[in-house]
């Protein structure tokens, strides 16, 4: 056995020391894996101690593990949640009949895209990431902006062994790829829109990791359902990372808004070193709206493909008493000869939009919680999510312009009033003005509140990140 590839150095539960054929692929795979790490991961800190949580089982306690460690030595593991026997699909054409363990011929092409296309987001936002160490507000979101990195770096891994493990020779060619695409690269850009815009500074990584990583969770969810029993199960280890790169966007843009509220008590905001709420507005329209494009268009063959070969179904999928879809349909805007109107949709090309929906109902959540946060401060300003309808790239909206509140307006209104609703360079020069690093145990930059509890409990003044 290698060097390199050991159960101790690579965590695992998928009996690696015992499967020869991929140690040998990721023998292969692990040293590019590095090198893509440590030329596009976080700049600055591979030498330095981070104080980092590492997945070593998927016991309920299997993540209790946290230690300091420099990130090229984390130890990046492959997890899949337990195999329940007797599992049968879900949903789709397949319903009732058991799950496969190994895929059928028939839907090894669509089954590749949807893992390839899943695995190509997590190093994306890693390189979108890659220069935020420079400017943290405290030492506490240093270390959690690199646990959200390290384990968008394991969720890389987790894709690649089932390309390895399942894919055969393409499966090794798309791993490889994986590393070679990258956010923003005019000629190798990474696959999705919003995986190559640039995260320039931590109020986007908030928005970023509030409603893209949102995205995550809806995609991965959809994904957990599928009848591909290796994929399923892997997405479900993977939720459970899911919710903490949540928890980093929520509560980061809460105590954004919360400083916001404070400083606006005694003076102009922006003059007091905070970022004012509209223009935290502004950065959850960019965001949020470019997030909404990751689900796809709202009428899609792909979506009613993939899940009537049971690849990938609805989110929680057994909250629902109908599993196959023929027949029924969903009531949806859409647009015809230029008009929106409201439409009956069959249901299974409709499930991107279905699930689309499951995602706002849940942003709305979060930003309901940011508005209870601004009302206890007495500020009455709320922030609100704009229509589904407003600067959209990807599907039928995109072909015209709409306002936040979905209303249909002119190219000329657009270009009028568009920097009302989106960051202008104005307001992007101003947020990153405010980025100055602040690497004092227990310090806050000006424009953010403190965090409500220190990580695991731990004191104000922890050293989350060891600075020399
Ligand atoms: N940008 O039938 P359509 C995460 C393409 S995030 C560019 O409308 P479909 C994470 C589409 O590929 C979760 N292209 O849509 C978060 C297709 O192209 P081809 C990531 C786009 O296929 C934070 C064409 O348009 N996981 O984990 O039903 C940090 C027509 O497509 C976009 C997944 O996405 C776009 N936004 O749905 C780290 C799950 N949207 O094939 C990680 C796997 C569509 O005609 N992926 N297109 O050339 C999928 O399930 C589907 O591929 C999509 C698209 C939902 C993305
Ligand atoms: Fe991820
Ligand atoms: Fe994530």
């Amino acid at each position: 056995m290698s060097a390199v590839i050991t159960d101790d150095k690579i965590p695992n539960n998928v009996d690696l020391s015992g499967d020869k054929r991929l140690q040998r692929a990721l023998e292969a795979w692990q040293p590019k894996f590095i090198e893509w790490w440590k030329e596009m991961g976080p700049e600055g800190w591979m030498a330095k101690d981070i104080y980092l949580r590492t997945a070593v089982s998927v016991e309920t306690d299997g993540w209790a593990h946290f230690d300091y460690v420099k990130m090229p030595d984390y130890r990046w593991g492959i997890f899949l949640e337990p195999k329940v026997e007797g599992r049968v699909h879900g949903f789709g054409d397949f319903a009732g009949q058991p799950v496969w363990d190994e895929i059928p011929g028939e839907f090894r092409n669509s089954l590749r895209r949807l893992v390839v296309t899943q695995g190509d987001t997590e190093p994306a936002s890693v390189e979108q990431q890659r220069a935020l160490g420079g400017t943290a507000p405290s030492l506490y979101d240093l270390r959690n902006l690199f646990q959200v990195n390290v384990e968008e770096g394991r969720h890389l891994w987790a894709m690649v062994y089932l390309l390895h493990t399942y894919f055969g020779r393409d499966g090794r060619d798309e791993a490889e790829e994986l590393l070679q695409r990258r956010s923003g690269d005019a000629d190798k850009p990474r696959i999705l829109g919003a995986f190559n815009e640039p995260t320039s500074h931590w109020l986007s990584f908030f928005m970023f990791t509030m409603f893209t990583d949102r995205d995550g969770k809806y995609q991965l969810a959809a994904l957990a359902e599928s009848g591909f029993d290796p994929l399923a199960r892997t997405c479900r280890f993977m939720l459970t990372e899911e919710a903490h790169h949540m928890f980093v966007g929520e509560s980061g843009v809460q105590r954004v808004c919360k400083r916001a509220a404070e400083l606006m008590k005694t003076g102009d905001v922006r003059a007091q070193g905070g970022v004012d709420l509209p223009t935290i507005q502004k950065y959850l329209n960019l965001w949020y709206t470019l997030s909404l494009d990751l689900f796809g268009g709202e009428v899609s063959s792909n979506a009613a493909d993939a899940f009537a070969s049971g690849l990938k179904g609805r989110y929680k999928e057994d909250r629902y008493a109908e599993h196959k879809l023929i027949g029924s349909t969903f009531a949806m805007d859409v647009l015809r000869d230029g008009k929106v109107v409201h439409e009956d949709v069959p249901m299974r090309t409709a499930l991107n939009e279905v699930l689309r929906t499951e995602y706002i109902k849940d942003c709305q959540r979060g930003v309901d919680r940011w508005n209870k946060t601004l009302q206890l401060e007495g500020c009455d300003f709320q922030m609100k999510l704009p229509s589904h309808k407003f600067h959209r790239q990807i599907g039928m909206w995109s072909t015209l312009k709409f306002s936040p509140e979905g209303e249909m307006i002119t190219s000329e209104e657009w270009a009028k009033r568009s920097g009302d609703w989106l960051p202008t360079e104005a307001d992007e020069q101003f947020v990153k003005s405010l980025m100055t690093p602040v690497y004092e145990p227990g310090k806050m930059a000006s424009w953010i509140a403190p965090p409500i509890k220190g990580l695991n409990g731990l004191p104000e003044k922890f050293e989350y990140v060891r600075i020399d």
